[in-house]
């Protein structure tokens, strides 16, 4: 790559030098999106490191990252053919393949067509303003049973292990039309190895760079295959029920609507992009592996921090008070009369900022940025976390401060601050789940802060540091809930 030729006018790309065979690994370190960020205040918003034997530029900067994305679109919106990707959904995951622009488009449309029927329109239940609320609102009620049962026999809970339960019921609902209990074993033990799944397929992972390491036996990679079987087995049981009792008259949840695609397609003849039956069905993998693990992360989180900061989890639940009876729970329609919650999980969306890169880029033809060349098939990583923590951006960024986002009187949340935080990804490949997941983590929190005052746990020191992978979750901990009732 030293030698290629760079088009008149344009410049090569900048970069620490690197060795041969692992290139830049050792800079990398375990925490690349701090390395990566002090790489840029060296050389810049674009530049090239070298992972194993292959050329990745790095972009940071929301001026550079929002020019690719959204502006440079089209070369910018293709998937690196990486190792670890070929086992999600063998190969065939939405997010994660390399399909054609073609493809994928149409699959992506589909997709978003798909979750938004089952979500924000309007439901059957008169009571809800839409379904996303429904499922939030009875998925709510027994989280809190649960917790508290919990809290009575052993004194203390650990927050990830029953958030993500819940948060995958209200999947499940959307996209299965059905519900697991909390003691439910396949659920539970599924949705509790996402951890494991981050790690592996966390931007930087040196295994899907370096040829050479595909090629040793690793405990790490046979869990991940592991983990990608289990998922595939789980949805696809459920998937051949559907296709047993499908009618067409009788749509019930995602997994029909995508079957029922895949009938409209045969009758489409004008159709042009070739598409298996199977390449449509597989995308409700997709839409429950990310709808179940990066909700519940965003909880998770947010109750971590309510632990660690007790004055703010105050100011949350008086803000409750003044704004929601205490006799009913919160509603989506509250959200304008909560801007402090807002606020507060702005600030966790980019304090922890726990998804540190988008998935891994790939250009898809020969470009350039910001003057220096970039060629087809270069992988490429988005740096959100170093837009997150940028000081040109953000006053003292390093403090957790949700006031940051509110007006002076603290009425409002300041629209144009809370477009800076880049957590969903910006552009043609940007997160399709955004409106769900921010409706969802704030009627779930909203729900949790009525009714629930968290508290470390004495025993134990409240560890805050984030564990590198697509998601970054905090070690598993236990904490303290007390009913908000009882005090
Ligand atoms: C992609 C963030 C929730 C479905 C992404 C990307 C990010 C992201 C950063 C990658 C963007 C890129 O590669 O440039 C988040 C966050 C969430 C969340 C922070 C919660 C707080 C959800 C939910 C769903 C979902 C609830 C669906 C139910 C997807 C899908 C993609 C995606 C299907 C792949 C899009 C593509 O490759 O074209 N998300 N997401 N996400 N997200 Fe989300
Ligand atoms: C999973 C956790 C999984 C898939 C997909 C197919 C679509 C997190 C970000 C965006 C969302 C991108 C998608 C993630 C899908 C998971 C997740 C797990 C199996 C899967 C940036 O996530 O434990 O298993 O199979």
């Amino acid at each position: 790559h030293f030698h290629t030729e760079i088009p008149e006018g344009l410049q090569r790309l900048p970069g620490p030098k690197s060795l041969p065979i692992i290139g830049n690994v050792l800079e990398l370190g375990s925490r690349p999106y701090l390395s990566l960020t002090e790489m840029g205040k060296r050389y810049g918003d674009v530049f090239q490191i070298q992972i194993g034997m292959r050329p990745v530029v790095v972009l940071s900067g929301s001026e550079t990252v929002r020019q690719a994305l959204i502006k440079q679109g089209d070369d910018f919106a293709g998937r690196p053919d990486l190792y670890s990707f070929q086992f999600i959904s063998d190969g065939k995951s939405l997010a994660f393949s390399t399909d054609q622009a073609g493809v994928w488009r149409a699959r992506r449309k589909l997709a978003y067509s798909a979750l938004r029927s089952f979500s924000t329109l309007e439901g059957t239940t008169p009571e809800y303003s839409c379904m996303l609320e429904e499922h939030v609102c009875k998925e709510g009620q027994y989280l809190i049973k649960r917790v508290h049962s919990v809290m009575m026999k052993d004194g203390s809970f650990d927050p990830f292990r029953h958030i993500v339960v819940s948060v995958a019921n209200v999947i499940c609902g959307m996209c299965f039309g059905r519900r697991y209990d909390h003691d439910d074993q396949e659920l539970v033990g599924l949705v509790n190895l996402s951890d494991e799944f981050g790690q592996v397929v966390g931007s930087g992972n040196p295994a899907d760079f370096i040829p050479l390491l595909q090629y040793i036996p690793s405990t790490t990679m046979k869990k991940f295959v592991n983990i990608n079987a289990r998922f595939m087995n789980f949805v696809q049981k459920i998937v051949n029920e559907h296709y047993a009792t499908f009618d067409k008259d009788n749509i019930r949840d995602i997994t029909d609507s995508l079957i029922d695609h895949c009938e409209d397609r045969k009758l489409d003849e004008n159709s042009n992009i070739q598409m298996s039956d199977e390449k449509i069905v597989s995308i409700v993998n997709d839409l429950f592996g990310a709808g179940f693990d990066t909700v519940s992360t965003c909880l998770s989180w947010s109750v971590m921090y309510m632990v660690a900061y007790p004055e703010i989890q105050d100011r949350l639940y008086q803000e409750m008070q003044d704004a929601v009876e205490q006799n009913r729970l919160p509603r989506m329609s509250d959200r304008p009369n909560l801007p402090y919650l807002e606020a507060f999980i702005l600030e966790v969306l980019r304090h922890s900022s726990f998804l540190p890169f988008t998935i891994p880029h790939c250009t898809t033809k020969n470009t350039s940025l910001n003057g220096f060349y970039i060629p087809k098939d270069t992988c490429v990583f988005i740096n959100q976390w170093q837009i997150n923590h940028d000081p040109e951006l953000w006053k003292d960024p390093s403090t957790f401060y949700p006031e940051r986002f509110l007006n002076s009187e603290g009425t409002e949340v300041n629209k144009v601050d809370g477009e800076k935080v880049v957590a969903f990804g910006l552009g043609k490949r940007r997160c399709i789940g955004e409106v769900i997941a921010r409706n969802e983590v704030f009627l779930f929190l909203a729900i949790l802060i009525q009714n629930f005052h968290f508290h470390k746990d004495p025993n134990q020191i409240l560890d805050m540091t984030p564990e590198y992978g697509l998601t970054m979750k905090h070690k598993r901990c236990h904490l303290r809930a007390t009913l908000r009732a009882e005090e």
